[in-house]
């Protein structure tokens, strides 16, 4: 046996069941490997960095370790993008960075570069296997630290080594998937508490981390009569069956959630480490996260607290004193209905019939036609928007983007990872012109696979998030358009069934057509580039770039479903009312 095959061997133990990558030079004994090895396949992509964002999505919808491979020097590099990605989203996923000769090291040998160096930043773990005595030991540490992070771990292996007889037997050996839960010192629950309770009024707001404390969190919110708004991150965990709902924070946030977290004597951030501070009160702010790490770093804590959402919650609502009034919660409500009924005109009205097609009617019929497991995938851009708007979550929904490395084309090659890890369900890719050009390669994936991902493509010929970005800046559009092409065509000649919709009475239709399709499918909506609707108060200040703001919201229009849902839960405050 060769170090490359009990490499192969160690990822099947740890049930692993494809690698995703490009074949190549030092690459080709472990693909061999994987030929040769039962239980695991080798998923040709066509560009690494397609394979490495699929295995980031694999890693997010199983919760298990994915694996991603790249031949030396370019191969290497060009799996940076998706592996930054799938380690800033807490995603474990292992990636193979094959190198040159052991005996060429050093001496700019064809394809060189340093794995080592290259991978640091975008990984939690980057060492090299460098000899056979180091294997399968220094393979299993990659695999834990991966899954334990959770992120990425490199390693590193000279295609000479690869080839090397083993020096220890296989063995076996088992890998910590499932995570504890952190439970928080009884003092800080303590002065939690007590800050709650010298509290009139408190907001909740929650990012990811509330994941599996949906029960928690509404009870928590009943106790205290507290509005709960998200993040873009919270959404798919939080904002479904909950009356408490104030909408989204942030640069393109909507509804009261702003209001509720400024006005409020307490601001409680649950499992989020929301990047964008100056949407932050700045005072009166206790946090809850299950990293410490995260505790106090967007903004100063009146309560700091280490601990698992649901078990601080567990542990902290027997000790809050319920509050009464509902006054706070029933106005933040009603300022949610309102804010959304104001800018509700840019979805109804004529929208059903607007040329061109109004994106926002494309993602709500798209909401309303997907199943209720659909995983979606959304490429970073305006579909960031139009799934915060108009994606409705359940539970049973997931929702991938980019939404901390923020790369572009995410959307194609993470609904490859997602149709891999769950053939049964629906996989969904909200694409970008912009986006599905720049790894266009990927479709060639999807056809190879025959893998059943219906992808829309929301083609307004424009890098529309940039454009709203220099139209808020008081700049010119520049370099922001794109030129008018019939991806559906494209397709056509990869060999996937599709679609091109410019008439607005043909979406439902085609959208129903293209999601009851067995196989792959694009579907190419020609979409109006004008589509984003401004709040007229908008500054220069209020953003530069997608990272940097400091005013409310960006976006007014668009909030169809969301209106429906506040709707529905002020008829709960109305029905309360004496
Ligand atoms: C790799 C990369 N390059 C550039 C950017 C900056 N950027 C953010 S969104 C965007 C435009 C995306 O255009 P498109 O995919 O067509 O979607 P739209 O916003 O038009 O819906 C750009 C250029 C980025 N996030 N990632």
């Amino acid at each position: 046996m060769n170090v490359a095959e009990q490499f192969v061997q160690v990822l099947v133990q740890a049930g692993v069941q494809r690698v995703y990558g490009v074949v190549g030079d030092s690459l080709n004994p472990v693909v061999d490997a994987v030929r040769r090895t039962r239980g695991i396949e080798w998923v040709g992509v066509h560009n690494e960095e397609g394979g490495a964002l699929a295995a980031a999505a694999e890693a997010q919808v199983t919760g298990r370790l994915a694996v991603c491979a790249g031949s030396c020097g370019p191969g290497n590099t060009h799996l940076i993008q998706g592996l930054y990605d799938a380690n800033r989203s807490g995603a474990p996923v292992l990636a193979l960075a094959s190198h040159i000769p052991t005996d060429q090291i050093g001496t700019s040998f064809f394809q060189e570069t340093h794995p080592e160096r290259l991978f640091v930043d975008a990984s939690a773990w980057c060492e090299t296997l460098s000899s056979a005595d180091q294997s399968p030991r220094l393979v299993r540490v990659a695999i834990q630290q991966a899954l334990g992070t959770p992120g990425v771990s490199v390693i590193v292996m000279p295609g000479d080594v690869a080839d090397l007889h083993t020096a220890h037997a296989t063995g076996d050996g088992s890998y910590c998937i499932e995570h504890g839960r952190v439970v928080p010192p009884a003092s800080q629950v303590q002065q939690l508490a007590d800050a709650v309770n010298t509290a009139s009024t408190v907001t909740l707001f929650c990012g990811a981390g509330v994941r599996g404390a949906h029960r928690e969190v509404m009870a928590f919110a009943d106790a205290v009569k507290a509005p709960v708004g998200h993040s873009l991150r919270g959404k798919e965990w939080i904002q479904y069956d909950n009356p408490y709902d104030v909408g989204m924070s942030g640069l393109l946030g909507y509804g009261a959630c702003h209001d509720a977290m400024h006005d409020a004597d307490l601001l409680v951030l649950l499992g989020t480490d929301f990047p964008y501070d100056s949407f932050l009160p700045g005072a009166r702010t206790a946090q809850v996260d299950h990293d410490a790490r995260h505790l106090g770093r967007r903004t100063p804590l009146q309560v700091a607290v280490h601990g698992d959402v649901g078990e601080t919650l567990r542990a902290l609502t027997p000790l809050v004193q319920v509050k009464t009034s509902r006054r706070f919660l029933d106005d933040m409500l009603r300022r949610h209905e309102r804010a959304l009924a104001r800018v509700v005109d840019a979805y109804t009205g004529d929208l059903r019939q607007r040329m061109p097609i109004h994106p926002e009617y494309v993602a709500d019929v798209l909401d309303e036609l997907a199943s209720d497991d659909a995983i979606f995938t959304v490429d970073t851009g305006m579909n960031n928007v139009w799934a915060a708007r108009y994606l409705t979550p359940n539970g049973r929904r997931r929702v991938l983007g980019s939404f901390l490395h923020g790369t572009m084309a995410n959307a194609l090659p993470h609904a490859i990872g997602a149709a891999f890890a769950a053939p049964d369900r629906q996989v969904v890719a909200m694409s970008g012109d912009g986006g599905l050009a720049m790894l266009l390669g990927e479709l060639l994936t999807v056809r190879r696979h025959g893998l059943p991902v219906t992808i829309v493509v929301f083609n307004n010929s424009s890098l529309g998030m940039v454009e709203l970005e220099m139209l808020v800046e008081g700049l010119p559009a520049h370099g922001t358009t794109n030129d008018d092409v019939d991806y559906a065509a494209v397709a056509d000649g990869v060999g996937i069934p599709a679609m091109r919709i410019t008439d607005p009475g043909e979406v439902r239709d085609g959208l129903a057509r293209a999601l009851a399709t067995s196989g792959p499918v694009l579907v190419d909506v020609v979409t109006d580039p004008n589509a984003l609707s401004m709040p007229p108060s908008i500054t220069v200040q209020q953003i530069r770039g997608f990272a940097m703001a400091a005013g409310r919201t960006v976006l007014a229009g668009g909030v169809g479903k969301m209106l429906d849902l506040a709707r529905s839960n002020l008829r709960n405050v109305r029905a309360l009312e004496p």
